[in-house]
């Protein structure tokens, strides 16, 4: 189990008293699907597994209890510890049956994961989300019925769904977003759901010294690296920030060199050359692809059809990244990520002074439930699994605690995470001030220009681009469209007229 890839990338589940017609949900994730049907403590669960080869890995059951798990553990051995001696299980949902049996619903507070997890108890069904739910799960729960799924178009033709403690989906009446960190507990009989918080983002601050806090983050920085590293060559995608390139530095630290890392430009921007000094000192196999501009804009609805996401800003960064995966041959690499670093550390943040600092760590740490920047799905469109470790539950609540004079500190951004790196990367690329992939790839110029060029006044530009994200979703996952179906350029003008008479 270890190392390979998850043996399940996502789900729709089932349980209702007796069976129905066969379930035939969409997906924007590829993987082999399997159907699962089975009576569980009285309930009739049917599911369709999406994997990558190995589904018996993605269920386990006993006494009555089944567990549907989506994803992977990054913490087995030290779960494993809290089993009766001789209890090893052979899969991350049979290690999640057991813990349940022990802690119920609070075993999901042990876990340190990307996931998406169901487990039917007789009368019961829990739904669970990592810390960060990054694998996004969705529900729609009626008296007695359930269903869930990892991707909210897979609940397209769900009826009847109650309200639920949890974030309604746009125009999908009676779905529902499992928050992050959160358990859902709900009895199949009465609809009744119950929510229970596993992770929340500290809110304290903690004051160590420059040593401490330089060990501490390169340690858990290190380990999160470790476990989302496989026995195959890992993939890096690589923008030559201090971010990615310490990923890409962690891993290569840990496969003797052996690793691969990958750039993506467009014809107007890119960050090749200071990938390229990154992938050098490592000796990575290294590889740059460029997609013209045109092609990227027609990705927009395969971007929001793979995140389901309607903030305008997280599409044009995962843009950029959903093109890349597209043109990654064959299929099942495990990639790396320095995606989410930003966040804890306050990244995005160009000024000096400390208290704005911490109000932007505080506000975006308030405010990433739902955006599903982390999704697999983004890579899981082309097959592969993607895996960001700055968002490891260990690494965040390492990060965010940090007193925000030791993330910005000596006039540079990110310190405490430059001086973890500087002795396994060129000085250049320690000191590299940020720089967005929206920026770095000209998405960001190039979408407001498609909407200027449309006839969108200058004031209107973010508020088009939120018109335009909404519009694709309703087409990709409200009315399930394939995104190839599907023409940027239409929608912009038509966003364009529509702000232009006035009428949103
Ligand atoms: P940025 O930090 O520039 O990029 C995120 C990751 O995408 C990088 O670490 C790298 O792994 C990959 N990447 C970026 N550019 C390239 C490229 N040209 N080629 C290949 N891979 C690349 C936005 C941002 O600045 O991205 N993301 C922020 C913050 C998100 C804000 N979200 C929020 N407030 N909820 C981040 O922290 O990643
Ligand atoms: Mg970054
Ligand atoms: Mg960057």
């Amino acid at each position: 189990m270890a190392g390979s890839l998850p043996a399940a990338v996502g789900f729709l589940a089932e349980i209702r008293p007796d069976g129905g017609p066969p379930l035939r949900p969409d997906f924007a994730s590829l993987g082999g699907r399997t159907e699962l049907a089975e009576d569980t403590g009285g309930q009739s669960l049917r599911a369709v597994l999406l994997h990558s080869g190995a589904p018996d890995g993605a269920h386990a059951r006993d006494r009555g209890r089944t567990v549907v798990f989506a994803g992977e553990l990054y913490n087995r051995d030290e779960l494993a510890r809290l089993l009766p001696a001789g209890l090893s299980p052979d899969s991350d949902a049979a290690l999640v049956l057991a813990l349940f049996g022990s802690y119920d619903v609070h075993a999901f507070r042990l876990l340190n994961g990307r996931f998406a997890a169901l487990v039917a108890a007789g009368e019961r069904v829990v739904l669970a989300t990592d810390h960060a739910g990054s694998v996004p799960l969705y529900a729609s729960v009626a008296a007695g019925r359930v269903l869930a799924a990892t991707e909210a178009k897979a609940l397209r033709a769900a009826t009847g769904g109650q309200p639920l403690p949890a974030r309604p989906v746009r125009r999908l009446t009676g779905v529902h977003q499992v928050p992050a960190g959160t358990v859902l507990d709900v009895r199949v009989s009465t609809a009744e759901c119950v929510a229970h918080r596993t992770w929340a983002p500290p809110l304290a601050r903690r004051i160590v010294s420059e040593n401490e806090a330089v060990e501490t983050v390169r340690q858990v920085l290190d380990r999160a690296v470790r476990v989302r590293t496989g026995p195959d060559t890992p993939l890096v995608v690589l923008s030559g920030g201090i971010d990615s390139s310490s990923v890409a530095a962690l891993s290569a630290h840990r496969s003797a060199g052996r690793i691969e890392t990958v750039s993506m430009g467009t014809e107007e921007a890119d960050e090749f050359p200071q990938a390229r000094v990154v992938a050098t000192h490592l000796g990575s196999a290294h590889r740059e692809i460029t997609v013209s501009m045109a092609d990227l804009l027609r990705q927009l609805p395969h971007a929001v059809w793979a995140a389901e996401s309607l903030d305008p800003d997280i599409v044009e960064y995962l843009l950029p990244l959903t093109a890349l995966y597209l043109r990654l041959e064959g299929s099942g690499r495990r990639i790396l990520t320095g995606y989410g670093a930003d966040i804890p550390l306050g990244g995005m943040h160009r000024e000096d002074r400390l208290p704005q600092l911490d109000t932007a760590v505080c506000h975006d740490m308030a405010t990433f439930d739902g955006l599903n920047e982390m999704t697999p799905v983004l890579s899981q469109i082309s097959g592969h699994w993607s895996t960001h470790p700055y968002w490891d539950r260990d690494v965040l609540d390492v990060l965010v605690a940090l007193e925000a004079g030791l993330k910005r500190r000596y006039g540079q951004d990110k310190w405490v995470l430059r001086a973890a790196m500087g002795d396994l990367l060129p000085h250049e690329v320690v000191i590299r001030p940020k720089l967005g992939v929206h920026e770095g790839s000209g998405v960001t110029a190039a979408f407001t220009r498609l909407l200027t060029d449309a006839g969108v006044p200058d004031q209107q530009v973010h508020r088009a681009k939120e018109l335009v994200v909404q519009e694709l979703f309703d087409h990709v996952v409200v009315a399930g469209r394939h995104p190839d179906e599907v023409k940027t350029g239409e929608v912009v003008e038509q966003v364009a007229e529509r702000l232009a008479s006035g009428a949103t």
